[in-house]
Formats: structure tokens, sequence, C-alpha cells
């Protein structure tokens, strides 16, 4: 059964809605693996986000992403990876249809509540970076 790698970010964990996106991605059907809160070093940040590090944004990202606590996810389910980028919605989250979860609440790229792998070689990657004990 095919895994994806998500996490709640900062803003997400703040606001409080863990809850509300687990309850998201399990009515849609899909399996919690494992989860845990946790606070990402500066070292996991720059592994984690690695391919932005040429990018303008970096520097404030990996400032946000250490900030607090991120609830980190393993999901499972048929196809999850795309399923479960398509219930994120647009990175912008101006972009972001009403709906999804950036969509409905988020206004702004820095701050756009979750992450979610983009693809199987990166699902295995971000998997193995949080969860090495899988
Ligand atoms: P994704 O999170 O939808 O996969 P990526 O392009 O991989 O999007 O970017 C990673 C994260 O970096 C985004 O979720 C967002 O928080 C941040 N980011 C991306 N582009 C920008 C930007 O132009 N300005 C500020 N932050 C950005």
């Amino acid at each position: 059964m095919e895994q994806t790698y998500l996490m709640i970010k900062p803003d997400g964990v703040s606001r409080k809605l863990t809850g509300e996106l687990i309850n998201r991605f399990e009515k849609k059907g899909f399996t919690l693996r494992a989860a845990k809160m946790i606070t990402i070093s500066e070292e996991l940040a720059k592994e984690h986000y690695g391919e932005h590090a040429d990018k303008p944004f970096f520097p404030g990202l990996i400032n946000f992403i250490t900030s607090g606590p991120v609830f980190a996810m393993v999901l499972e389910g048929n196809n999850v990876i795309k399923e479960a980028r398509k219930m994120m919605g647009a990175t912008n989250p101006e972009e972001a249809s009403p709906g999804t979860i950036r969509g409905d609440f988020a206004t702004e790229m820095s701050e756009n509540i979750i992450h979610g792998s983009d693809s199987k070689e990166s699902a295995k990657r971000e998997i193995n970076l949080f969860f090495p004990e899988l």
C-alpha cells in the first residue's frame, strides 16, 4: 500500500488544526501509520528542504519550520501521495481552491499549514528522514 509523508507546519499546530486535518484524511479513507509531535532542528530542516537551498525564501522557510513544533505523519492508502496533495491544495493559498486545506485555512505562501510529499521518491526519502525506525 502506498505511503506518504505529511507534516502539519508550526502555523497549523499553533492554530490547533491538527485534529481537523487528521480528521479530513481519515474520513477520506486513509490510515495513519505513524505520527509524532517534534520540533525540527535546523540541520533536519535544511536536509528536508534541500532542493530549495538556492531560493531567496530558503532562510525564511528554515526559520519558520523550526519556529515551533510540527506534527509529522505517515499516511497510507490508495494513491495517497497524489490524493493528499489534492486535499492540501495549491502551494500558494491564494490559488488554492475552497474545500482544500490551504484554500480553507491559509492566506499566504509562507504560512501554508501543511507539507506533503510530491512523488514516490520524495515520500520514501522524507519517511526515512523523519521516521528512520519504520
Ligand atoms: P509544496 O510545499 O507545495 O510542495 P514547494 O514548492 O516544495 O511547495 O515549497 C516548499 C515550501 O516553501 C512551500 O510549502 C512554502 O511554504 C515555501 N515556499 C515556496 N515558494 C515560496 C515563495 O515564493 N515564497 C515564500 N515561501 C515559499
